[in-house]
């Protein structure tokens, strides 16, 4: 009996050594161990025969039969771990990247043109020693018309039709309340610019739209007059613009300046365009900030940011900065 389970151990034996090395898959090592080592493999059914085996020929035989257990069990774990790393191996043969290839282009974005020319403004200002202040977009009545001297049912209000959006409060239609609002919570002199959104219900046109940017400017101090205002701006342009373009200065009506006046600029012969209206801070909104009118004056404007765009590069409708054509908009 001891011999045939002796020679039974050794063509399992044999049988293992012949298929163990074609094993390629944990599938494939998982029908191997039920094979060998399953419930109703070779081996637990050799044991089972053990049981019928003479007492004194079991002990041996159990012993041969236990070690070629262990050795397959073994053998078993080092295949898993082999076909666990071939497999880990080519996972990262096939994730690796090529760093030396040539990237796809994704193109890089340019700043809107309205933005570019807002910060040449700025930039220009700020080297003249203007600040950058800023206000809000919904508005009070107060801060958008009766604190510039426009009292309610003046006439002048017609000019800014505007977006109400309850009582007492709209979409700013300039950036003129911005002027209130820095001289109410800054003493003289006063040196600012601000650059902002502002909203009118004008039908859009070549030169309107119902959205568009303007750029104040206050200066208050003692002694300024409308030389140092037009002084200002001339030099404003001449920066902004360089050669190849006129610019043309005429009286005009605000009720928050006195005197007034509008600023057109054209390019070589072509049309004139307003880009702002501007004056000599009236005294009524002086006293209206408590700035007394006798100490000090000063100047503001109002300039289109649109406007400067169109005249700079030579575009002839306002519609196209806000219609988003990415053609139109990458030429900048
Ligand atoms: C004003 O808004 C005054 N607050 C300007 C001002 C400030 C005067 C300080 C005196 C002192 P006006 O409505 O003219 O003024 O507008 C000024 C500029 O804004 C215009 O010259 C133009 O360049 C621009 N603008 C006005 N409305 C539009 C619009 N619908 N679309 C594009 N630009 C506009």
């Amino acid at each position: 009996m001891y011999d045939q389970i002796e020679r039974k151990v050794a063509e399992i034996r044999a049988e293992w050594e012949k298929v163990c090395t074609g094993v390629n898959t944990p599938q494939e090592l998982e029908e191997l161990r039920v094979r060998f080592l399953g419930r109703k493999g070779y081996i637990p059914r050799l044991f089972a025969v053990l049981r019928e085996l003479p007492p004194q020929e079991r002990a041996a035989a159990g012993k041969l039969l236990n070690s070629l257990r262990e050795e397959i069990q073994r053998e078993l774990e080092a295949l898993k771990e082999k076909i666990a790393a071939k497999a880990e191996a080519e996972r990262l043969k096939r994730e690796a990247h090529d760093f030396t290839l040539p990237g796809t282009w994704r193109g890089v974005g340019t700043l809107h043109p309205l933005t570019q020319v807002r910060l040449e403004i700025e930039r220009i200002f700020m080297e003249m020693g203007f600040d950058v202040a800023s206000g809000p977009e919904v508005e009070t009545d107060y801060y958008n018309f009766e604190a510039l001297n426009i009292p309610q049912d003046h006439p002048a209000r017609d000019e800014w039709d505007s977006f109400y959006i309850g009582e007492g409060l709209l979409l700013r239609t300039h950036t003129s309340p911005v002027q209130i609002r820095v001289m109410k919570s800054r003493k003289p002199p006063v040196r600012i610019i601000c650059p902002g959104r502002c909203y009118r219900r004008d039908n859009p046109d070549a030169t309107h739209f119902p959205v568009f940017h303007q750029v104040e400017l206050l200066w208050v101090e003692r002694g300024l007059t409308m030389a140092h205002l037009k002084w200002i701006i001339e030099e404003f342009v001449r920066q902004f613009f360089g050669p190849g373009y006129e610019m043309r200065f005429s009286a005009d009506f605000f009720p928050f300046t006195e005197p007034s006046a509008q600023v057109h600029i054209r390019r070589k012969d072509g049309p004139w365009l307003e880009i702002m209206g501007a004056g000599m801070v009236d005294p009524a909104v002086f006293e209206e900030v408590g700035y007394d009118p006798e100490e000090v004056t000063g100047f503001a404007f109002g300039l289109g940011i649109e406007r400067m765009a169109m005249l700079k590069y030579g575009i002839d409708d306002i519609r196209l900065f806000f219609q988003n054509n990415i053609r139109f908009l990458e030429q900048f």
